[in-house]
């Protein structure tokens, strides 16, 4: 049985949870509660060295960084569904979902740091930091908005790990305040994507 280590609260297990679901894939999940401070336990850390969520373990193979785990995920078990076997397409996903984790969830999530997590924290709303984060999260909306010009989704021609990780980037600078409808292209792509039963599933957490 596939094991998951994570909380729903968080984006980048959601991200899992979402593909696992698309893949039919049934799981344990093991909660480790980051409010609590789970990702320190040491027995934690063995498995994710840099003590943060999630790390996936399916038998003896043990998988950290969520996008990696995607990826996993999709070549191990999809079958051609959520990443291409070849060709083109597979490069795109590859491609989006190294942009994602290295360039666009930053500015993407900021947002949402700013004005939800930190003020949970017991810290005061960053009015400016706040405004800044808006700004600074519209040059990769415009690149999304630029790129589903010429494509459907992120992983080319169909639905892909791609998209449940951008998706997922898009939801926090949403939950952050920022207006994307102002961005046809990423409306149009994330009305798709979101309204797919493992996107809805995952959206209201027990954990
Ligand atoms: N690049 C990592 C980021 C993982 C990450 O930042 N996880 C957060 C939860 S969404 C976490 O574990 N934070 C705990 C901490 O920073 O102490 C991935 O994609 O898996």
């Amino acid at each position: 049985m596939i094991k998951l280590y994570g909380m729903t609260l968080s984006a980048h297990t959601r991200k899992i949870q979402t593909a696992l679901l698309d893949l039919g894939l049934s799981y344990e999940l093991v909660v480790v509660d980051l409010t609590k401070g789970d990702q320190h336990n040491p027995e934690y850390v063995k498995l994710n060295p840099g003590a943060k969520t999630p790390t996936l373990v399916d038998g003896d193979l043990v998988v950290i960084e969520s996008n990696a785990i995607l990826t996993y995920l999709a070549d191990t078990y999809g079958k051609g569904k959520l990443i291409a076997e070849s060709g083109a397409d597979r490069w795109q996903t590859i491609q989006w979902l190294t942009w994602n984790g290295s360039e666009g969830h930053g500015p993407l999530s900021r947002p949402w740091y700013v004005k939800i997590l930190y003020p949970l924290m017991g810290m005061p709303l960053d009015h400016a930091a706040l405004e800044k984060s808006h700004a600074d999260a519209q040059v990769p909306l415009k690149l999304l908005d630029r790129v589903l010009s010429c494509q459907n989704y992120f992983g080319g021609s169909s639905y892909s790990v791609a998209d449940i990780a951008m998706a997922e980037s898009v939801f926090l600078t949403q939950w952050g305040g920022v207006d994307t409808s102002i961005y046809p292209n990423v409306t149009r792509w994330f009305l798709d994507v979101t309204s797919r039963d493992s996107y809805k599933a995952t959206r209201f957490p027990p954990h």
